[in-house]
Parts: structure tokens; sequence; C-alpha cells
């Protein structure tokens, strides 16, 4: 059985074989996580930051069954219009789509595995799955958490959704063995806001130090991510106590309905969105395109640190 390479893009392809700093970003968020054309629009907007501070963007995905790093605007575009018609596809349905040959929009579960393949560490997002609330009963635990715990690849976002257990979220990333750093911050942000009550393992200050972290990691052999909680810029923060209500709303109506499995994720998030009278879009895409930022940074001082070695 030949191993399956992964399609880059020439300029993808370039960064990677020189050593040049790469972000990798994920299309979930594309085509599940916010609607168009807002979605196409924050996709572009997001892989332009990345280059202007310095690093080359790679959005990944599954394309008529081969998973990619790096896509035209075209092929963004065309994930933003179908949007929830593309497959959302976590580690289990990697398998299934590219089987099928069909197109699917990765998680940050299967968005860091294509990453480590084709030699991208560094990964950008919005926020990671992690432990639902009243996950003792229904056992519904994001494979991000797994993914994390095995995979090699730094992830930026703006840390959980309280439509998760932030609590138990924290509990399993310090059993799996991963490290929760809190960018200029001690206190985890809980995506929408830059407080959640829960400390990070260690706050760090700058992108260098996150990059020693890095590789002092993998230089030891330890297997699995890093979570970088940036929390979005105060200026588009929104109210903690107004969330938990909205969000408890959301969590009461999900329950009613029904929904389970990998539906949950993209309902709340659809209610939320719905219940905060679109206020909550403009925060979502300003903490991605803060995250894409900081990401960038990070790569280049990965990439700096990377020669030294
Ligand atoms: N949280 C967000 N926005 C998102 C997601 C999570 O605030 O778009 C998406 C990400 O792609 C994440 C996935 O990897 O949802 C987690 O889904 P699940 O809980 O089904 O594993
Ligand atoms: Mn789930």
């Amino acid at each position: 059985m030949t191993n399956i390479k992964i399609q880059l893009t020439e300029d993808v392809q370039k960064a990677i074989r020189s050593g040049a700093p790469v972000v990798a970003l994920e299309s979930t968020i594309i085509s599940h996580g916010m609607p168009y054309p807002q979605n196409y629009e924050m996709a572009l907007a997001v892989e332009s930051e990345v280059r202007k501070n310095g690093a080359i963007p790679a959005t990944i995905a599954i394309v008529n069954g081969l998973p990619r790093a790096g896509l035209s605007e075209t092929e963004i575009e065309s994930f933003a219009k179908k949007a929830t018609q593309i497959t959302k596809v976590s580690r289990r349905d990697i398998p299934i789509v590219m089987a099928q040959n069909k197109d699917g929009a990765t998680t940050v579960a299967s968005t860091m595995i294509i990453a480590e393949r084709a030699g991208i560490s560094i990964f950008a997002t919005g926020g990671i799955g992690g432990v639902h609330r009243g996950a003792e009963t229904t056992m519904d635990i994001s494979a991000d958490l797994e993914e994390l715990a095995q995979t090699n690849v730094a992830v930026i976002s703006s840390g959980a959704k309280s439509i998760l257990d932030i609590a138990l979220t924290l509990e399993y990333l310090e059993t799996k063995g991963v490290p929760v750093l809190g960018y200029q911050t001690a206190e985890l942000p809980a995506f929408y806001t830059r407080e959640s009550g829960f400390k990070v393992d260690s706050r760090v200050d700058s992108a260098a130090e996150v990059a020693s972290i890095l590789h002092a990691k993998w230089s030891m052999g330890l297997k699995g991510g890093v979570v970088i909680a940036n929390p979005v810029p105060q200026k588009y923060s929104l109210d903690f106590k107004e969330m938990e209500l909205v969000i408890a709303n959301a969590l009461q109506e999900m329950k009613h309905l029904g929904i389970k499995g990998k539906d949950s994720t993209p309902y709340l998030l659809g209610k939320v969105k719905e219940l905060t009278a679109g206020k909550s879009l403009e925060t979502n895409i300003q903490l991605v395109l803060n995250n894409a930022r900081v990401a960038a940074q990070i790569a280049v001082k990965f990439a700096e640190q990377g020669r030294l070695k």
C-alpha cells in the first residue's frame, strides 16, 4: 500500500521545503461556523493576516477525496457557499470522505492530522472542541481533545466556548498531557469573552516564548499538541453573564429537540448566533483574525529557532 501524500499548493510546498513559516487553517469554521458571505470574507481576510505577519497560510480541507493543504480562492468560495452541504469531517470521517471522492470540511482534529502529515506545526482557529456539559451522561467529548493528545501541532485559539464544560475540558487536557498556555494572560479565555474564571497552565508573553516551548516539547519526544489560548481583543469581547444566559437557553433548546453527536456543536453555534442577533458573529471574526496574527508570529519564531538547532 502506498502512503497518500497531502496535496499542496505551490506556495505551501515551497515554504514547507525551505523551512519557511506556514500556518494551517481549518475549513469547518468556513462551512459550518459562519453564514455566507461572512465566512468567505473571513477566510480570505485570515489568509491575508497570516501573510502580513510573515507566514504562508494553508487552508486545510478534503477536496474530491484528496486531503489538501492550501486552497484556491475559488475553492474557498465553494466551501463557503455550499456551507453545511459539505460534510463536517473529524478523525473518523476522513477515510469515508476520501473513499467516496467527496469534499470534507475539516475540524480541529482532522486539520491537525492533515497539517502534521504535510509538515505544518502551527495552526490557527477560533475555538477548540472539548468536553460538553452533561458529558457524564452523554459521553460527548470532542475528538479534538484526543487529537491534541497525540498529534504534534500547536493550536492557537480563543479557548473553548462555554457551550462546553470548561473545567472538565481542562481536566481532560491535563490527563492527556497537553500544555495549555495563556497568551499574555493567566486566565483561560472563553471564546466570546476574555475571562472564564479558570487558570491556564502557564502564562506566556511572546511568540518566541511559545516557540521555545514547542521546540522543547517535541525535542523531548513528547507527542501531542499544545493549546495556545489567545483572548479576543477587549474592544470586541462580549458580556460574560449575558453569554452564559444565551448559552443556557441554547442548551435547553438542544435537549428539547434531541440533537446529539456531531450535530451538537454546529447547532449550538447557530443558536448562539441567532440569540445574540448576529452580535457574536463580528466577535467571532475578529478573534479568528487575532489568532491568525499571533499564529503567524509564532510560526516565524518557530522557524527561526528551528534553523539555529
Ligand atoms: N467551536 C467554535 N467554532 C467552531 C468549532 C468549535 O467555537 O467552528 C468547530 C471546530 O471545527 C471544532 C469542531 O473542531 O467544531 C468541534 O466539533 P465536535 O464538538 O463535534 O468535535
Ligand atoms: Mn461531539
